[in-house]
């Protein structure tokens, strides 16, 4: 069973080096009314350490994702992953594109959830050039994803790709959607297509009222889920 809930709820992005900042978040974010995991990248990782990870298991009880974005051979990328789980995270993020034997390696640690990379929300991400909106390879990485992992990662900047990997994985399998605020999708939107979380970074962490804008986004969720209360 994965440890992150498969059920709507929030992904709230932590890529800001103000850590006193993302303490206090963490603490009202865990207060809240709502399901909200928290996500370290490697901003945080980069600039704090990988103790970051702990440090931030140790002052909460909320899920926390590494999102290293791993894309090593498979014997390194089950080493970073190994790190990641030790240190206190819940679940690990990896890139599809590399191929089912890494996601495979980090699976088969059986320490935490494994979300893999299906396609990216950046304007850049190559795109399939047969007339359909995803990479080549993503009916591959969806297979593995069905096969052995716990999540993947599909962009709210193109929900009709959520809305078609949706009907193809696994009803097991939850999808997080980022690209909401900042890069341009509407809050709600990727819940709409098919998402089960939505990331939500600097929409939060630059609000006047962060608590606040991210009660907003997971209330958004319950609305396009229409389950509201
Ligand atoms: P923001 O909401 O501030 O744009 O942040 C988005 C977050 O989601 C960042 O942590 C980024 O690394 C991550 N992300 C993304 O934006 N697009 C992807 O395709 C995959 C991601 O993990």
């Amino acid at each position: 069973m994965s440890k992150i809930k498969n059920e709507l709820g929030i992904v709230v992005a932590l890529d800001t080096d103000d850590i006193n900042f993302i303490f206090d978040l963490v603490g009202r974010i865990e207060a809240a009314k709502g399901n909200f995991v928290l996500k370290i990248g490697r901003l945080l990782e980069m600039r704090h350490g990988i103790n970051i990870i702990s440090d931030i298991r140790d002052s909460c009880n909320l899920p926390i994702i590494y999102d290293g974005k791993i894309a090593d051979i498979p014997y390194i990328s089950a080493k970073i992953a190994e790190s990641a789980y030790n240190a206190g995270a819940d679940a690990v993020i990896v890139h599809g594109f590399v191929g089912a034997d890494v996601v495979k390696a980090v699976t088969d640690l059986e320490m935490g959830d494994v979300i893999v990379v299906g396609a990216m929300s950046h304007p850049g991400f190559p795109l399939s050039h047969t007339g359909f909106k995803h990479p080549a390879n993503l009916w591959d990485i969806v297979a593995t994803v069905n096969e052995v992992a716990d999540g993947i990662v599909l962009p709210a900047t193109r929900p009709e790709v959520i809305h078609e990997v949706a009907g193809m994985l696994d009803p097991d399998v939850y999808i997080i959607a980022p690209g909401v605020g900042a890069q341009g999708a509407k809050v709600g939107d990727a819940f709409a297509a098919g998402a089960t979380y939505e990331i939500v970074g600097r929409l939060i962490t630059e609000n006047r009222n962060p608590l606040g804008m991210a009660e907003y986004c997971y209330g958004c969720g319950s609305i396009a889920k229409g389950n509201i209360e």
